[in-house]
């Protein structure tokens, strides 16, 4: 038992740790940079309460008991293992749903210490409260469930019997994002990959560019961006080489870490869903080297047209959630990314919403490589504190980060800030301070927000729909949530609603759907049959294709998730069911309506 003195010194101890400090710095392209991967078996110890690992115990020190009346009430050896990348509760029974702390072990030697490098321990994601120590030193904490970030262990790494350990917090909090409830499995711990990074002393830890949209219809396009550095001695020149377009161009650093350019190029070809045109992009900066695959695209509004290239486009999208069902585990691979992408491309789509939190970094990238759009967002869900100025500064933080990890990827094209919240001042004022913040990070992509339809009783006749939402004055797109079929009324209450906005921009129904369970067929009236789904997506798509304005529409969802919301017994089973595939993989019959749908889409298209 805790005796009051040990409590004392835990509940001490751990004062700190709220005042830890956050990332050291973003690192982007982990993948081209030196690095050493540390995924694999990590052992690990529960630390339910929260009081072990930093204060009590102190975990992270990793001791052993030297002598035999030595007492340490934890042990990393032996201990049991979890497997790194990848949310803990599918990996053993009695933490399916465990919600609280677990402490991650890795030790690992690296013989080649350069005197000249920079270590870093980079962490692709790990869901939600993260603190990482080393060597027995505690490095800081990171909050934030879907977002990169590194930790410097430059000081302190050794050629043997290093240990990383970091804990991870999945609980709910109110003033978390997201915050306690969400329609979507709370997979806790180190879901993404961990890596030791090795950078020269000065480095580039990150870049940007973009094609100029003033240059799009000039024979001589330009390429604009900045190179970021990191380190106390600047180079006194960087260089951007994209060797396709023969660009071999020096910069002049100045005393600044930011380094401005813009390059004339000639010739450029657009990256575009028909033509995914990407080009190796270079940056070298003092010792350091990096190696892109960027395309170049631009991506506008005008009136209620969405423009990719100054062209009109027409996005038949789909929802997703980051799950490989298959594996019934967080999707962490690019093989888990091939799967959904394959199906996705399969039913046609040109576009994907990665909802509800940015997915893995994989999928962006080979989204890229495919000419697949997509939309990314934040989890401000159901249930954020509005009015928390901090909520506000962590909703700053995640979009930074996400910004740093995403902006070269030409595939994603709208930075969504909400879904489904209800226009109140709080939320309306932290929402628009969101938008103007995300604006001055990024330019080359526009700005929407799952929005809600008025109040039923605004004077307008029943069949009309209204949007109004004070919020899509800092929009450039309106996004609607529409369940009408599925939560109130039947599918043929859809042949009596129509939709209105007096804001003069595209519209993209970023929800509809219903659930089914894939291989019980019946009447198109009965609930979870196919025929049910398949029906609901006939009445809705003939509903929704009547609006004025509609630029793309993304159903919910591609393929069944896992949910702790959805419990009916022989149903759902812990699924949400709106899949047009079930989490086996199999087709349910609204995946053939949805299909022929954008078929002819593509064919009015081609006219
Ligand atoms: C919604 C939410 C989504 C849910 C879905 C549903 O409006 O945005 O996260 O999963 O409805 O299935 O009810």
């Amino acid at each position: 038992m805790m005796n009051w003195k040990v409590f004392l010194f835990a509940v001490l101890v751990s004062i700190p740790f709220s005042f830890l400090k956050g990332q050291d710095v973003f690192i982007a392209n982990i993948q081209d940079r030196e690095h050493r991967c540390l995924d694999g078996k990590w052992e690990y110890i529960i630390d339910a309460y929260r009081t072990w690992g930093m204060g009590g115990m102190a975990i992270y020190k990793n001791a052993t008991p030297k002598n035999k009346t030595d007492r340490v009430e934890y042990s990393f050896n032996p201990a049991q293992t979890l497997w790194v990348p990848g949310g803990w509760n599918v990996q053993q029974p009695e933490l399916t749903y465990y919600e609280g702390n677990i402490w991650y072990r890795k030790t690992f030697n690296e013989e080649n210490i350069s005197k000249n490098n920079r270590y870093f321990i980079h962490i692709g994601a790990a869901n939600y409260k993260t603190t990482v120590t080393f060597n027995g030193t505690i490095l800081g904490t990171h909050e934030g469930g879907f977002t990169p970030f590194s930790f410097e262990v430059t000081d302190l790494i050794q050629p043997k019997d290093n240990y990383v350990i970091i804990g991870v917090d999945n609980s709910r909090q109110r003033d978390y994002i997201p915050a306690e409830v969400t329609d979507w499995f709370n997979h806790g711990g180190i879901t993404r990959s961990v890596n030791l990074v090795a950078v020269p002393s000065t480095f580039i830890n990150n870049y940007f560019i973009a094609l100029d949209k003033s240059t799009l219809h000039k024979k001589t396009k330009a390429l604009s961006g900045k190179m970021v550095l990191t380190g106390d001695v600047l180079p006194e020149t960087a260089r951007i080489i994209i060797p396709e377009l023969k660009v071999n161009q020096e910069l002049t650093v100045n005393s600044s870490s930011v380094v401005e350019f813009s390059i004339d190029v000639k010739h450029l070809e657009l990256w575009s869903p028909d033509n995914p045109k990407l080009y190796q992009v270079i940056f070298e900066a003092g010792e350091d080297r990096v190696s892109d695959e960027i395309g170049f695209r631009t991506m506008e509004t005008k009136g209620k047209q969405l423009l990719l290239n100054g062209t009109p486009i027409f996005l038949k999208g789909i929802c997703l959630h980051d799950e490989n069902p298959l594996r019934q585990v967080r999707a962490n691979s690019m093989e888990d990314a091939k799967l959904v992408l394959d199906w996705a491309e399969e039913l046609g789509c040109n576009f994907i919403r990665l909802a509800h939190y940015p997915h893995q970094e994989n999928i962006v990238r080979l989204a890229d490589q495919r000419g697949i759009l997509l939309w990314e967002e934040l989890p401000l869900y159901w249930g954020i504190q509005w009015d928390n100025p901090e909520v506000l500064t962590k909703a700053k933080q995640q979009y930074s980060e996400l910004i740093n990890r995403d902006y070269n990827r030409a595939s994603s094209i709208i930075w969504s800030i909400a879904n489904e919240t209800a226009p109140i001042p709080a939320r309306n004022e932290f929402l628009g301070a969101l938008a103007d913040y995300v604006r001055t990070l990024d330019d080359t992509r526009l700005i929407s927000a799952a929005c809600k339809k008025d109040q039923e009783l605004d004077g307008h006749p029943d069949s009309v729909y209204t949007y109004n939402d004070p919020i899509l004055k800092k929009l450039d797109i309106l996004s609607l949530n529409e369940y009408l079929g599925w939560y109130g009324g039947l599918p043929d209450a859809c042949r009596n609603k129509s939709f209105h906005t007096d804001l003069d921009m595209p519209i993209i129904v970023s929800e509809f759907g219903g659930g089914a369970i894939q291989g019980f067929h019946a009447d198109s009236l009965t609930r979870w049959s196919e025929e049910f789904q398949a029906y609901l997506y006939e009445e809705s798509l003939a509903m929704f294709d009547s609006i004025d304005g509609l630029v793309g529409l993304t159903p919910w969802i591609l393929v069944d998730f896992r949910s702790p919301l959805r419990q009916l017994h022989g149903v759902q089973d812990g699924w949400n069911r709106k899949g047009l595939i079930s989490e086996k993989g199999y087709k349910k019959k609204a995946f053939f309506t949805l299909q022929a749908y954008y078929k002819s889409k593509s064919i009015e298209k081609d006219k």
